[in-house]
């Protein structure tokens, strides 16, 4: 169950622990947060400065950066180290996509001791064998372990985090791997028991029907996460009425941004022969100052250079 209270002692710790009480104290004040993808620091700056409550560090973000598919081929030191970045240049708590957990659940300790340390505020591991393959894919390949192998993968996230706030998400993708509602909630209640702190139920059905009557049925006491790219009707008054909704993430908003953005600017300069005409129509070099907070060097400059 997801206990709302912020230790208090913890604020004075380290970024990880701030995050993760900070999250947990965002959760109890709305009920509901939002959650948007990042691939880079720069997107998490950008998702912060939106006013969202924390950044997803997405995998699918992550691969398709490296423009890989997201199929267990980014390592865990890669990603480890965007979430470093990514929590160097934001404030915002940091809910990491650990995906399968990079192997057992000796690699699940290993990556939730790492995890933490990093400042990372919750991770999410998911039911799939490793190597998984993407969840949105049509006809992809989706595997779960069985769910005893998980539970113990939950259990040792559980009792390898340091921080009490440190919240572990466990999704099953029962739905996504055509298993049915009855074994989705059969392994929600078996992950809840085992010590997650909130449920991801994903689905890519194109509207919400399977994901609400999932959490219709769903009569544990740990929130539910969703991700509703494939049925974006599912909206904020929807999601709230659901009643048992604690956090929505907004899972590849940032990767698909930049890449309409890209390529319309790109195809705007080869069309126009040149960058005379989207000058005006992308940011300024001086937003890009800003945002690498060059304000701070001339400041320093002032003071220090002598
Ligand atoms: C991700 O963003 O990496 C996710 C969400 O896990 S999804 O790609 O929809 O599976
Ligand atoms: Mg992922």
């Amino acid at each position: 169950m997801l206990h709302t209270g912020v230790n208090s002692q913890l604020l004075s710790g380290t970024s990880a622990m701030r995050g993760a009480a900070r999250l947990r104290a965002r959760m109890a004040e709305q009920r509901l947060v939002h959650i948007m993808s990042a691939h880079s620091p720069l997107s998490a700056i950008l998702a912060e400065e939106a006013g969202f409550d924390g950044v997803w560090a997405s995998g699918f973000e992550l691969s398709a950066l490296y423009g890989l598919p997201d199929v267990s081929l980014i390592s865990m030191a890669q990603h480890l180290d965007m979430v470093r970045a990514m929590v160097e240049q934001s404030s915002l708590p940091i809910v990491a996509d650990i995906d399968t957990g990079f192997g057992n659940a000796i690699n699940v300790i290993h990556a939730v001791r790492q995890y933490e340390r990093a400042g990372v505020a919750a991770v999410v591991i998911e039911d799939k064998a490793f190597p998984k393959v993407t969840s949105l894919i049509a006809d992809g390949r989706q595997e779960l372990v069985r769910m005893e192998e998980f539970t113990g993968k939950v259990r040792a996230a559980v009792a390898t985090r340091s921080d009490p706030d440190f919240l572990v998400i466990a999704r099953t993708e029962a739905l996504i791997a055509g298993s049915g509602e009855a074994e989705a909630l059969r392994r929600a209640a078996a992950y809840e028991k085992a010590g997650a702190d909130m449920i991801l139920i994903h689905s890519k059905q194109k509207t919400p029907d399977e994901v609400e009557s999932f959490v219709r049925a769903w009569d544990g006491n740990a929130p539910i996460v969703i991700v509703p790219t494939t049925y974006p009707q599912m909206n904020e008054p929807r999601i709230r009425a659901s009643g048992k909704i604690g956090m929505v993430i907004y899972g590849n908003h940032a990767i698909r941004a930049a890449v309409t953005a890209m390529k319309e600017v790109f195809a705007r300069i080869r069309a126009d022969g040149g960058i005379h005409h989207i000058d005006r129509d992308i940011a300024s070099v001086e937003e890009i100052f800003r945002l690498q907070k060059m304000d701070v060097v001339k400041r320093d400059e002032g003071r220090f250079l002598m």
